[in-house]
C-alpha cells in the first residue's frame, strides 16, 4: 500500500534502524521508544492487524524474527511482545506489527 508508512519502510523508501530483515519480515527500532529496547517486527506484506487474514507462515516468520531481535538486543532476562489491535487499543499504524519491549523491569504491571 503506497500510503502505508510501514509498507514504505519495508520497501526501504523510508529509512529506519533495521535490526533484522528477511524475505517475509523487517524489524526496526521504534522512532518513539517506550522502553530501552523497543523494536517493531513487521511483515513485508500488508495486513491491517492481527485479525486480518494473516497466513500462519507469516506469523511463524514474525515469531522467528522476535527471537532474533531478542538475541541481538541482549534481552536474555525477558521481554514483552504486544500488538495493538484497533484504535481503542491504541493502534495508530494500520499495518500489523509486534512491539518487542525490554531492557527494563516490566514485571510490575501488564501495561
Ligand atoms: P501502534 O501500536 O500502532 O500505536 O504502534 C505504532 C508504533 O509505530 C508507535 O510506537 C510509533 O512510535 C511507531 N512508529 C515508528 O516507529 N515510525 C514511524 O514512522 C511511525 C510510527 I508513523
Amino acid at each position: 500500500m503506497q500510503d502505508c508508512i510501514f509498507c514504505r519502510i519495508a520497501a526501504h523508501e523510508i529509512t529506519a534502524r533495521v535490526v533484522y530483515e528477511d524475505d517475509e519480515v523487517i524489524a526496526f527500532d521504534d522512532n518513539s521508544p517506550q522502553a530501552p529496547v523497543h523494536t517493531l517486527v513487521v511483515p513485508k506484506h500488508h495486513y491491517d492487524s492481527i485479525i486480518d487474514d494473516v497466513p500462519g507462515e507469516t506469523l511463524a516468520a514474525m515469531a522467528r524474527a522476535v527471537r532474533v531481535v531478542a538475541e541481538r538486543k541482549g534481552l536474555k532476562d525477558g521481554f514483552r511482545v504486544i500488538t495493538n489491535t484497533g484504535e481503542a487499543a491504541g493502534q495508530t499504524v494500520g499495518h500489523l506489527h509486534f512491539h518487542v519491549l525490554g531492557g527494563k523491569d516490566l514485571a510490575a504491571k501488564l501495561i
